[in-house]
């Protein structure tokens, strides 16, 4: 019997800054609605899903920098897309800045992703570990990207849960670049990553890449699915946003580093695939075997170097 999972990217186009949280989580009901109509089970949405990609601005106002965090999951606000994955009977998956009184009572901040199964239970948290860009303006770029001035590194590692029938991990946007982040997942025998993303079409401190956006994202994520037998559900926040083109191209891939399903636009667009976990088996049981073919101790990480 194969555990087949019925799952939904939902690409969100472009969300201007002054776009109320209400017309976004608007705009994500309706997507919930599309996939529903198709039959999805779960439903992923990009990174920052609820606000314009706000690291793009330089902002020193800590009451306005706040404005674009949660402090409470679901809010008010929010609620609305909990009440309609619980009517369409889906769980879903979205990332959004996350604001904390931690224990100590320092306030702490976020990027952060959950997936929430269709009872409203929050199943599994992330919070990003490779925050990319810089922490102070940099005038000479045509836009900033401040993530390590407005975020503090993830602090809960790289959890998997298991859950709608399989194992789930997640990851958010620069982290998909890195292969340990694919790996630490698959060495938890993940059988399916989440990943929501903005990727800026030009990349200001090496422009000669710009044309290589769209190949570094699905090159990412292929071998991350590829080289762990994982399903990857990858979600953009895409097209010209706030005068910063973003790049779509989300894409459901198989554990073979096929894409499977593949958004054709760069606005709000659903794309639906049936996903068999248990092709991750044809794998994690075979050319990534770990227990069989992995060899950690002749890495030279942990022996002595000296021949
Ligand atoms: N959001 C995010 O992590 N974006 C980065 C942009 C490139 S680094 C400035 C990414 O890896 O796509």
């Amino acid at each position: 019997m194969s555990r087949s999972l019925m799952i939904a990217a939902a690409q969100m186009g472009p969300i201007l800054r002054t776009e109320s949280r209400t017309a976004v989580v608007r705009r994500m009901i309706l997507l919930m609605e599309k996939a529903a109509a198709r039959g999805a089970e779960l439903v992923v949405f990009p990174e920052l899903a609820l606000t314009s990609f706000f690291p793009r601005w330089y902002l020193e106002d800590q009451d306005e920098i706040d404005t674009f965090f949660e402090s409470r999951m679901p809010s008010e606000e929010t609620l609305p897309l909990f009440d309609a994955a619980a009517r369409l009977g889906l769980s879903f998956s979205f990332g959004y800045a996350e604001k904390i009184r931690a224990r100590d009572g320092k306030t702490r901040r976020f990027n952060t992703s959950v997936v929430v199964s269709a009872e409203g239970e929050i199943l599994l948290k992330y919070r990003k570990i490779h925050l990319p860009g810089h922490r102070e303006a940099e005038d000479w770029r045509p836009f900033q990207h401040l993530e390590k001035r407005y975020f503090e590194v993830g602090n809960l590692g790289f959890p998997v849960t298991d859950a709608l029938g399989g194992r789930i991990g997640m990851c958010i946007c620069n982290d998909r670049r890195w292969p340990e982040t694919f790996r630490i997942l698959g060495l938890q025998k993940a059988e399916l990553v989440l990943t929501g993303y903005n990727t800026p079409v030009h990349y200001p401190p090496a422009p000669a890449h710009d044309h290589l956006q769209d190949f570094h994202n699905h090159l990412s994520m292929q071998a991350g699915a590829y080289q762990n037998g994982t399903w990857v559900v990858g979600v953009a926040k895409a097209g010209r946003e706030e005068g910063c083109d973003l790049i779509g191209g989300s894409c459901i891939i198989a554990p073979t580093g096929e894409i499977a399903a593949q958004c054709v636009t760069l606005g709000d667009e659903v794309i639906v695939a049936e996903c068999d976990l248990d092709r991750c088996r044809e794998i994690q049981d075979n050319i990534f075997n770990f227990a069989e073919h992995r060899q950690p101790d002749q890495y030279g990480l942990l022996v002595e170097t000296t021949p």
